[in-house]
C-alpha cells in the first residue's frame, strides 16, 4: 500500500559546534557538502540546513564561502537550501544578517535568546524583527527555530506585528534537548505544539544528542516533520559513531514508514514551504 509523500526530512549535516578532528565524517568542505547533499537527497531528504566551514574546517559566515557552498549544493542536488542565520555562538549579529546575501531558499530564524551549554545563543528581539523583515524583503522563507515555550509565544507576537513570511507559509522547527532550552521529551513537544500560532502551516522537530529518538517518535506521533543530522547527534546508538548524514536520513525514512509516512521529494518540500522558484 502506498501513502502520500507527506514527511519532510531536513538534514542538518554540519552545525557549528563539532570539530572535524572529533568527527571526521562531518562535511566541512564544498566537495563534502555536495556529496552529502546528493547522498541525503537519494536517501529521502527534502531540505538541507547549512552551516559553512572555512578552509581550516572552522565555522564561518564569510560571504564568498556561503555563496560557494550554496552553489555546490545546488549543483549536486535539488534540496531546498536553508542557510543558518544562527551561525555559532560567537558570530556577531550584523554578520548573521548578511547570510541572506548568499540567496538561500530558506533561512533559520531563532525566536529568542537561549542559554546554550556554557554559552549564550543571542537573539535579542530587535535582531529577530530585523532579520524577519529582511527575509520578507529578500523573498527568503524563514524556518522559525523554537528552543523553548517563550519562543513559541514570541512567534505569535512577530506574526501579529509584521504579517506572514514571504510565500505565506509558517514553518516551525522545535529544537529540543539543548542544555538551556526545553527538554527533548514527548511532554515538552506536546506542550510546544499546542502553543504554536494558529497561522502555522507545518512544523517539525529535532532532539539534540540522546533526545534524538524520543523527539523524532513524538514528532511523528503528533503529525510533525523531522530534522536529523550530525549538527544534532553524533551517535547512531549508544557509543556508536554516526557513519554519515545519509545514515541518519535513512533511519528517519524508516521511522517515517513505520508511521505510514513517506518522505517528500525536494519538489514536495518546495511546495510545502512555498520557496521562491529559481
Ligand atoms: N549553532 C547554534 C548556536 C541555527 O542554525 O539557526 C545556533 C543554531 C541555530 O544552530
Ligand atoms: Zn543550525
Amino acid at each position: 500500500m502506498s501513502h502520500p509523500a507527506d514527511l519532510l526530512i531536513t538534514v542538518a549535516p554540519t552545525g557549528a559546534e563539532t570539530a572535524k578532528a572529533d568527527a571526521p565524517a562531518l562535511p566541512t568542505t564544498p566537495e563534502e557538502i555536495a556529496a552529502t547533499a546528493r547522498d541525503c537527497e537519494a536517501a529521502g531528504a527534502g531540505m538541507i540546513h547549512v552551516h559553512v566551514r572555512d578552509h581550516d574546517h572552522a565555522p564561518t559566515l564569510d560571504g564568498g564561502l556561503l555563496t560557494e557552498w550554496v552553489a555546490a549544493i545546488r549543483e549536486s542536488s535539488d534540496l531546498v537550501v536553508q542557510l543558518s542565520t544562527g551561525g555559532s555562538v560567537h558570530d556577531p549579529l550584523e554578520q548573521r544578517l548578511k547570510v541572506l546575501d548568499a540567496e538561500p531558499d530558506s533561512c533559520s530564524l531563532t525566536m529568542g535568546t537561549t542559554n546554550f551549554g556554557d554559552d549564550v545563543f543571542a537573539n535579542p528581539w530587535p535582531f529577530v524583527c530585523e532579520l524577519y523583515q529582511l527575509s520578507q524583503e529578500r523573498r527568503v522563507v524563514p524556518e522559525f527555530e523554537l528552543f523553548d515555550l517563550g519562543q513559541v509565544h514570541a512567534l505569535s507576537r512577530l506574526l501579529d506585528r509584521y504579517g506572514p513570511p514571504y510565500g505565506g507559509k509558517v514553518h516551525c522547527d522545535l529544537v529540543m534537548g539543548v542544555p538551556g532550552g526545553m527538554p527533548g521529551t514527548a511532554d515538552a513537544l506536546v506542550a510546544a505544539v499546542a502553543m504554536l500560532p494558529a497561522a502555522t502551516t507545518s512544523w517539525g522537530a529535532t532532539g539534540i544528542g540522546r533526545t534524538t529518538l524520543p523527539v523524532a517518535l513524538a514528532s511523528l506521533s503528533k503529525g510533525g516533520h523531522l530534522r536529523v543530522g550530525m549538527e544534532d547527534v553524533l551517535t547512531i546508538s549508544r557509543g556508536v559513531a554516526v557513519e554519515s548524514n545519509a545514515q541518519l536520513v535513512e533511519r528517519a525514512v524508516a521511522l517515517g514508514r513505520l508511521a505510514q509516512r513517506e518522505p517528500m521529494t525536494p519538489a514536495g518540500a518546495r511546495e510545502l514551504l512555498a520557496v521562491r522558484a529559481r
